[in-house]
Formats: C-alpha cells, sequence, structure tokens
C-alpha cells in the first residue's frame, strides 16, 4: 500500500512528507522533483511569496546512490519566508477560507495558527510526492499533463492537438493554457480582477496516457478508482467540483450519444473511437487516455475584503487581508497532475505488487501480454 503524510506550516521551517509503499529500485532524478516545484510556482495571477520562495526538495532518506531501497522516503522543501512567530494575529475570518471553521473547531483565538496549515503552501509538499510517483509512472510509459481551460470569463478552445502538442504549448503559456488567443485573454482577465481587489477561479484539465486497463475495481466501493481519483484532486485546496470525460454533460445526452462504442483489432485488440467515458468504466481504466476537469473556486483572499466579524469583538468587520495570489488555477493543474500520479501509483503498485520495480515490470509485462490475448 502506498501512503503518505504531509507536515508544515506557510510560514514554517519547512514541509515535510514521509513516503511509504514506494517500491525498490526507482530512480530518482532530483532535478526532476524541483523542476515540478518550479512548475508549481510559475502561473500568471501568482502572489508575491512565488518571488521570494525557490523551492527545492531535500531527500533525507529512502534512497541510495539516487535509487529507492523499499524503504520510506523523506522529502523536505524549506521555507525561506518562515516568519511564523513573528507575524501578527489575525481576527477577521475570510469569507471561503478555512479561518472561521477552523478556529470554532480547534479553540483558537488567533486565525493565523488555521491558516498556516489550511495554505495552499502545503501543496508544494504534495508536488514532490507527485514527482516520485510520475517516476515510477514512467517506468510503465504512463504520462500525467494538465492545462487550463478556463479562468474567470474565458474559455480555452481546445483543439484536437494531440497530447505533446497540447502539453508543449500549454507549458509556454503564462496561464497554462494551449489556446494563446484565449491565454491573452486570461491574462487581460487577471490584471482586471487585481485592479478591483479581487480574485479568480477556473477549470483545469488533466490528462492521463497510457494508464493499462483494470486499474481499481468494481468489485468494492472504496476500490473504484474515479473515487479515488476524484478524493484526490477534492482534497486540493478552493477545489470545488470534479468530472471526468463529458461530465456533466452526460445529464443532457442520450445513452448512444455517450457510452463509446468498442472495436477489435488483431494487432491493438479491443479499441474504442471515442472517449467520452474519460477512460474509466464501472471503476476501472479502459485503457483510453483518463480525462478529468477540476473546477477551483476563487482565492478567498480578497484585496478589496468582503464583511466579516471579529472573532474577539464580534463587531462587524471587513475580512483580514493576507499575501495572496489573484489567481492559482495554473499552479492547482500542476498539484492536480501530482495527486492523480500518487493514486494511479498506489493503484499500480496494489495491480502489480509493490516490493521491487523488477517484481511490478515481470507481472505487469505479463498482465498485458494476457490481456492482448483475451
Ligand atoms: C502559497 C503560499 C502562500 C499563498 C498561497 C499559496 O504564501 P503567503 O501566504 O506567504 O503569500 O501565496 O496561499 C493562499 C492563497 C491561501 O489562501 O492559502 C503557495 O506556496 O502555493
Amino acid at each position: 500500500m502506498l501512503r503518505y503524510l504531509t507536515s508544515g506550516e506557510s510560514h514554517g521551517k519547512a514541509l515535510l512528507t514521509i513516503l511509504d509503499g514506494i517500491p525498490s529500485g526507482l530512480r530518482i532524478d532530483e532535478a526532476k522533483v524541483n523542476r515540478e516545484l518550479c512548475r508549481r510556482m510559475l502561473g500568471y495571477g501568482r502572489g508575491r511569496r512565488m518571488r521570494i520562495e525557490a523551492d527545492r526538495v531535500k531527500v533525507l532518506s529512502g534512497l541510495r546512490k539516487a535509487v529507492t531501497i523499499g524503504s520510506p522516503i523523506a522529502l523536505m522543501v524549506d521555507n525561506v519566508d518562515h516568519s511564523i512567530d513573528r507575524l501578527p494575529a489575525v481576527l477577521c475570518p475570510r469569507p471561503g477560507h478555512a479561518d472561521l471553521a477552523g478556529a470554532m473547531k480547534y479553540d483558537l483565538n488567533d486565525i493565523r495558527s488555521v491558516l498556516e496549515r489550511a495554505s495552499a503552501r502545503e501543496t508544494a509538499a504534495r508536488v514532490t510526492v507527485g514527482a516520485v510517483c510520475k517516476a515510477l509512472l514512467m517506468e510503465f510509459g504512463i504520462e500525467i499533463a494538465s492545462h487550463v481551460v478556463v479562468i474567470g470569463g474565458v474559455e480555452a478552445e481546445i483543439k484536437d492537438l494531440g497530447f505533446k502538442r497540447l502539453v508543449s504549448i500549454a507549458e509556454k503559456s503564462p496561464v497554462r493554457c494551449a489556446d494563446p488567443a484565449a491565454s491573452k485573454l486570461m491574462c487581460a482577465e487577471i490584471e482586471d480582477a487585481m485592479g478591483e481587489g479581487d480574485t479568480l477561479g477556473g477549470v483545469f484539465e488533466i490528462i492521463v496516457r497510457g494508464a493499462p486497463a483494470g486499474l481499481g475495481s468494481y468489485t468494492q466501493y472504496d476500490r473504484r478508482i474515479e473515487g479515488r481519483l476524484a478524493a484526490a484532486v477534492m482534497s486540493i485546496q478552493a477545489v470545488r467540483g470534479i468530472s471526468f470525460g463529458v461530465g456533466f454533460e452526460a445529464a443532457r445526452l442520450r445513452g448512444s450519444m455517450v457510452h463509446d462504442e468498442i472495436f477489435y483489432d488483431r494487432k491493438r485488440g479491443f479499441y474504442r473511437t471515442t472517449n467520452n467515458a474519460g477512460g474509466i468504466e464501472g471503476g476501472m481504466t479502459t485503457g483510453e487516455a483518463i480525462v478529468m476537469h477540476a473546477v477551483m473556486k476563487p482565492i478567498a483572499t480578497l484585496m478589496k475584503p468582503l464583511s466579516s466579524v471579529n472573532i474577539k469583538t464580534k463587531k462587524a468587520v471587513r475580512a483580514s487581508i493576507e499575501r495572496a495570489d489573484i489567481c492559482a488555477v495554473p499552479a492547482a493543474g500542476v498539484v492536480g497532475e501530482a495527486v492523480v500520479a500518487i493514486e494511479l501509483a498506489g493503484a499500480m503498485i496494489e495491480k502489480f505488487g509493490g516490493d521491487s520495480i523488477r517484481e511490478m515490470r515481470r507481472n505487469y509485462d505479463g498482465y498485458m501480454e494476457q490481456i492482448r490475448k483475451f
């Protein structure tokens, strides 16, 4: 079983993770982990904090000569801004943030103690874990990408570009969007929101290419892969909704328009010409690309704050202002890739056995041969 925990406050000393269950024999390239951390920091609309930090991973345990040995892997990202004990108290909860419910729940009279851990800074830790899991998935030719399709009122028009081209265009866009015209409009929308002291949410798409058919299972509710993937992506700060393939559109369409017809070719085996299911049927991967959409609400810290109540004086006030992003949808896409990688790496280990990469590969090859001949 693959499991991990993260620890660390936004302005604490560091973000820490222990990742347990990665098989032995996997090469971990620190530069690749750092590249993922760097991708998470980018994006038009990010706040000043991202200019202060230079997120880099320190691998504290679990590797010998950059190769896993089956023991838990400890990963650390230092915070340059570790001012947690010097920062002023926060008393005016921000609507939309963990502030109020968190302070009541943990009986804290300074909201700072809530926001420090609720902050999306924690996602840097998850990105380090995701990068290790991406390395495991790459061993089996599984690739994960994301791109932004909506920011505020601007929707991208994504042509059928193919995976590689889509990724290369999106990675060059300041908002990680594969439609250059929409990309410009999104940047303008972010500037406009900034001018108004406001924030923006949006939608990002996650695409997984190369996952074999049969990850997850229909046999028990908690083994259904879409449930696991949805829970993972929903656990990202500010994500409010998930869909697969044609998603919510399926409600308006007839079955004949939704379900992906099945074909067979001696060389290719079973295949589909459409992928409305988003690569998942009956709680299992189908072997087609996994396609998910995630909705992110606008960041809760507004420079023109909404009405709130001071938790000490109970007087009507404006919500507190913290340093924050205007829009973090491009970064959330990178985090989405990471959490999907973690969930799929777990499902791969469950299916193919998890003590060593060599053992996993043998089982994987045998299974792939078996389904080819099915
Ligand atoms: C973030 C770091 C945070 C915020 C942001 C995400 O740093 P700071 O609070 O020092 O500016 O920029 O978090 C939020 C917007 C939030 O509401 O929690 C990061 O590293 O991603």
